[in-house]
């Protein structure tokens, strides 16, 4: 018999995605470039149901059913072009080639061009989940013509989480649309985490609270609106005891946060596109921040002049109890910008690459599965089935509430952490973005006076139409562009 699929690259997703296949019924081909991986996926999971190893890449397209579809789980750049290269030879046209990595929306596109104009279907498909969800159910976003769907979209949801009935998975738009969504569903995935973690910070250095009591609370807030996946494993590494010294694992962790490139990628479309993502972006630098080792070495000198020692010393009567709902408050109207931040952006893609992207969709897809899962993502999806063309997250009637209910708390939030000087990159600029798009006047009036000054970049009046410019090193009139 043929195979249904077949996934070549067996490390720890390739191998999960495989069981995760066989597991719902699939016969699956299987191989990688050093065979003992498939030997060892055999030994230790091939009775869990039907595989069929191979040897060589021409073994492995020769086991597929017509049209042959090939998933590939292998490092995302060189690698992928590597293997791409051989499947393509050894197939037909018709036959549909799956990249499952984490491959670069741009790299995706040049592929699918590629690909097309040799007769193969090529679907980029971002999966979410880590190895643990490769295994019992991913979020899957997979891209490519509409065509190719047809032929894997229904094995690819029969393996994505579930979530009310409906699979984590559904056709997200031509060439590198998956992976641009799963690109930016990891840039929220940066922001959500350092906001979590200053909300962390500031229970500990400003409310005086242990790791395991902030670990109390976060698994007390995993029951109400920012229930989620990242809170819920927050309280479970806040908890946890290093077996060696006896102190919270997170104070024998060095804060130096690493990053493969996704979060960094997501900002750098966010700047072409002139999308303000500052939620991703400040994520993206305070990883930066933590890791610069010498430059934090070098300045422990550097003077705080704080304005507060503690949290009373601000808000005179505040208890611990009350700042600590406050922080709640601050991480959730913090996190509604950024995700809405987010969802801009994944709107601005649609628009430039002609995507049509259904963003409530997407929403619905990552209730499930990947690592931003939550209850809250039902509350975006419901947003844009009120209204498609929503401009902001922000304007819908829920999340709107949500936010003006949280402001009092969320300033009450910045300031303590500017007082005391706790650093909160992500809560601050969350409320100057809010506060931004909010405002009346923005100083930018001044900026175009002075691009006007030094540039005769011209500006426009508030009271009639057109485009001006004054006369600067002259007798300063206006002349109209
Ligand atoms: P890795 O990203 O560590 O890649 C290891 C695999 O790539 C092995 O099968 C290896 O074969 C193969 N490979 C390499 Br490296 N160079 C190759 C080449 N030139 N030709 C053929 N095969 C080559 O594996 P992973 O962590 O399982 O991730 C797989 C993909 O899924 C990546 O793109 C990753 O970014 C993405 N992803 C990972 C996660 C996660 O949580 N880890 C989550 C979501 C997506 P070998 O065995 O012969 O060395």
């Amino acid at each position: 018999a043929l195979a249904d699929i077949g996934v070549t690259g067996l490390a720890v997703m390739g191998a999960n995605i495989a069981r995760n296949l066989a597991r719902h019924g699939h016969t699956v081909a299987l191989h990688n470039r050093s065979a003992s991986r498939v030997d060892e996926l055999m030994t230790k999971h091939g009775s869990e149901g039907n595989f069929i190893p191979s040897a060589s890449i021409t073994e492995f397209v020769a086991s597929l059913k017509r049209p042959r579809r090939a998933l590939i789980m292998v490092q995302a750049g060189a690698a992928t072009d590597a293997v791409i290269e051989q499947l393509a030879d050894a197939m037909e046209p018709g036959d549909i080639i799956i990249d499952g990595g984490n491959a670069l929306y741009t790299d995706t596109q040049r592929r699918e061009k590629a690909l097309r104009e040799r007769g193969l279907h090529f679907v980029g498909a971002g999966i979410s989940g880590g190895e643990e969800g490769a295994l019992n159910g991913p979020s899957i976003m997979p891209g490519g013509s509409a065509e190719s769907y047809e032929y894997v979209g229904p094995l690819l949801e029969s393996v994505a989480a579930v979530v009310e009935g409906a699979p984590c998975c559904t056709y997200i738009g031509t060439d590198g649309s998956g992976h641009y969504v799963k690109m930016v569903h990891n840039g929220i995935e940066y922001a959500d985490m350092q906001l979590i973690g200053e909300a962390y910070q500031l229970m500990t250095s400003a409310a005086g609270l242990s790791a395991n009591e902030a670990a109390e609370v976060f698994a007390e807030w995993n029951s109400g609106v920012l229930e989620s996946y990242l809170i819920e494993i927050t309280s479970e590494v806040l908890g946890h005891t290093d077996a060696e010294t006896g102190k919270p694992l997170v104070d024998v962790i060095v804060d130096a946060a690493g990053q493969k490139g996704t979060g960094r990628w997501t900002v750098k479309s966010a700047l072409d596109l002139g999308v303000p993502v500052t939620g991703i972006a400040e994520a993206v630098f305070a990883r930066a921040v933590s890791g610069s080792r010498e430059l934090r070495a070098a300045s422990q000198g550097l003077a705080g002049a704080e304005l507060a020692t503690s949290l009373t010393e601000i808000f005179p009567g505040t208890d611990v109890e009350s700042f600590v709902a406050d922080i709640h408050s601050a991480l959730y109207a913090s996190k509604v910008v950024a995700y809405a931040q987010g969802f801009d952006q994944l709107a601005a893609g649609s628009r430039e690459y002609g995507w049509d992207l259904k963003l409530g969709d997407l929403a619905r897809i990552w209730r499930g599965g990947c690592i931003i899962r939550a209850q809250f993502l039902g509350r975006i999806s419901d947003a844009y089935a009120a209204n498609p063309q929503l401009p902001s997250l922000l304007l819908d009637p829920y999340f709107r509430d949500a936010v003006e209910s949280a402001a009092a708390s969320w300033r009450r939030v910045v300031t303590v952490a500017a007082q005391l000087g706790v650093p909160a990159p992500g809560f601050s600029s969350a409320l100057a973005y809010y506060d931004s798009v909010r405002a009346k006047r923005l100083p930018a009036a001044l900026i175009q006076g002075l691009r006007d000054y030094f540039g005769a970049h011209t500006y426009e009046r508030v009271d009639k139409p057109g485009h001006f410019h004054t006369q600067w090193s002259g007798d300063r009139s206006e002349i109209s562009n």
